[in-house]
């Protein structure tokens, strides 16, 4: 059983397993990011950062639900902010041997490559995020391309670090391959799909919302977005045609949820809610279980399984 090879590459990164942490949650205090390094983890994501650093939205804003599995958050991007970021990345990766990804989130499109010609010169890969569903009066970037194509012009040229760019789910094809096309205009290393979908939840008791900012609304995690990660990381895995990669993230809570996104593309595979609930210990029982579920099938290793989904056939 431990012999399967659970090893991956993204970019230029050797990452393994190739299962770890998804920026946000319990990726900013000194803590958080030591217990990740010292855990299974194949990578260790910080939160993202802005410029300076912010104390986020207003409380209650993060909400869950361990019984099934799911949660809903507008955090606002509360962060140590990029210097603080950077020392962080920099004393992480001079104590373990594993890569440390930097994600970053700029309130407007200068901050971007300020950002990253720091972190870029610490972290071992950057996580361009174009997605915060979160902030009061900003559109996410991922949604105007024109937008989306000068941010990432101009953190290409400001440094020579791989890049990931975090991206929303898109429900359409075409909007699809549009992205598609720039990632690969621009040259970046990975699409990592999906950041939290927009959603709200109710208290039926009080008749309120269960988070505060934005109108109770904010960015929904857990077990309800699997299939919608799914199809994210199967429409980018055949838009990219194998010339970036695809970083899988969304309602991932055992082994064979983790194999699903192997099957639909992801190279590599991060959780958000599912290690909110159990902490740094998830990442050794999800590597146990992939573990199983390739033995079951007799599998040697992730590599061949990496985009194998096959369509149902036509019945005869
Ligand atoms: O901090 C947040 O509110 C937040 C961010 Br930056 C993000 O990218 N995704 C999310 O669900 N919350």
């Amino acid at each position: 059983m431990a012999g399967s090879d659970l090893r991956t590459t993204i970019g230029t990164l050797e990452i393994a397993p190739c299962v770890f942490n998804a920026s946000g949650p319990l990726s900013t205090r000194d803590e958080e990011l030591w217990a990740l390094a010292e855990s299974d983890a194949g990578a260790v994501v910080l939160k993202s950062a802005t410029l300076e650093p912010r104390a986020g939205n207003p409380e209650p804003r993060l909400w869950r639900d361990s019984l099934r599995g799911t949660s809903l958050n507008s955090n606002g991007l509360c962060n140590l902010g990029c210097e603080g970021h950077a020392r962080q990345v920099e004393r992480l990766r001079a104590e373990f041997g594993k890569p440390v990804i930097a994600s970053i989130a700029g309130l407007s499109a200068q901050d971007y490559p300020a950002m990253a010609e720091r972190l870029g010169r610490v972290a071992s890969a950057i996580e361009v995020n174009l997605s915060c569903p979160n902030i009061p009066g900003k559109p996410q970037m991922a949604f105007d391309l024109e937008a989306a194509r000068s941010v990432l012009k101009a953190v290409r040229r400001s440094t020579r670090c791989d890049l990931w760019v975090k991206l929303p789910p898109y429900q359409d094809r075409a909007m699809v391959e549009a992205m598609a096309q720039l990632l690969l205009d621009v040259g970046v290393q990975a699409a990592v799909c999906i950041n939290s979908p927009s959603g709200l939840e109710i208290d039926f008791e009080t008749e309120q919302t269960r988070i505060h900012p934005n109108g109770g609304m904010g960015g929904a995690g857990g077990r309800d977005i699997l299939r919608i990660a799914r199809w994210n990381i199967r429409q980018f895995f055949l838009a990219l045609a194998g010339k970036v990669d695809v970083v899988g993230v969304g309602g991932v809570y055992s082994g064979l949820d983790l194999y699903g996104h192997l099957l639909c593309g992801a190279g590599a595979v991060e959780v958000g809610t599912s290690y909110l609930e159990e902490g740094p210990k998830i990442f050794g029982r999800l590597k146990r279980e992939l573990h199983e579920v390739l033995a079951e099938r007799g599998v040697p290793g992730i590599a061949a399984k990496i985009g194998a989904l096959r369509v149902a056939p036509v019945e005869a």
